[in-house]
């Protein structure tokens, strides 16, 4: 649930950007972050890195405006998708309220995908939420790679091993490039507030 002040008439949604090691969610709040200015409202936090690989969690703060008097804010983070840390992965998914899981196109990630969703699954669970309530939206991340003749596995085949059941929003998108951006967090904010509203009773 999201949290409410109500005395200062404040909103804050959380939305966790979850999937494998090197997929591409730093990628996404860089590009966010770049290309968002009017909506960000501070600073992109990287909480301990090495090289390009985040060892704790990427922050990132925007505002919405005004929802029925309140100041909406959204608080965008990134889990490390190396597999070791899995006890951070999912402290950083407590109180989420919305998900962006990133897939990665390469065809060797397959696996890794698939092992990944089962993991934010199970640390849903153990927060006592599901994964097919919450408001989710899947991003098909590296398409761009395609295009140099690196494999990837067909958007079909990525739907069916990771969207056949859940029947998520999905996007293809190149992070790097800032394709399909935009779109996935529009959409998950927009499934994160109308649960928010639907919580409230609005
Ligand atoms: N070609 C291509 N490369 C990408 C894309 N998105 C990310 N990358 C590259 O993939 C690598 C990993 O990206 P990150 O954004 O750091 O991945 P991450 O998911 O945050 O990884 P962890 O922090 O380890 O969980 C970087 O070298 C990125 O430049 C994309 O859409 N296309
Ligand atoms: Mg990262």
């Amino acid at each position: 649930m999201a949290n409410i002040n109500l005395k200062q008439r404040e909103i804050e949604v959380k939305v966790v950007y979850y999937g494998p090691g090197r997929c591409g969610k730093t990628t996404n709040l860089e590009y966010i972050f770049r290309s968002f200015r009017k909506q960000v409202t501070g600073e992109m936090v990287s909480a301990q890195t090495e090289g390009d690989r985040t060892l704790f969690f990427d922050f990132l703060p925007m505002g919405l405006g005004k929802i029925k008097g309140y100041d909406v804010r959204v608080h965008l983070y990134t889990v490390p998708g190396q597999v070791k840390y899995s006890s951070t992965r999912k402290m950083v998914l407590r109180e989420v309220d919305g998900v962006v899981f990133v897939a990665d196109s390469l065809v060797v990630r397959r696996e890794k995908n698939i092992l990944s969703l089962k993991d934010l699954h199970q640390n849903l669970k153990e927060y006592g939420l599901s994964i097919t309530k919450i408001p989710l939206v899947i991003q098909h991340n590296k398409r761009d790679l395609g295009e140099q003749n690196i494999p990837i596995l067909p958007l079909k085949q990525m739907e069916h091993d990771l969207n056949r059941q859940l029947k998520a929003p999905s996007f293809p998108a190149s992070a790097v490039k800032g394709e399909g951006v935009g779109p996935t967090l529009k959409m998950c904010i927009k499934l994160t507030l109308q649960s928010l509203k639907k919580q409230m009773g609005w």
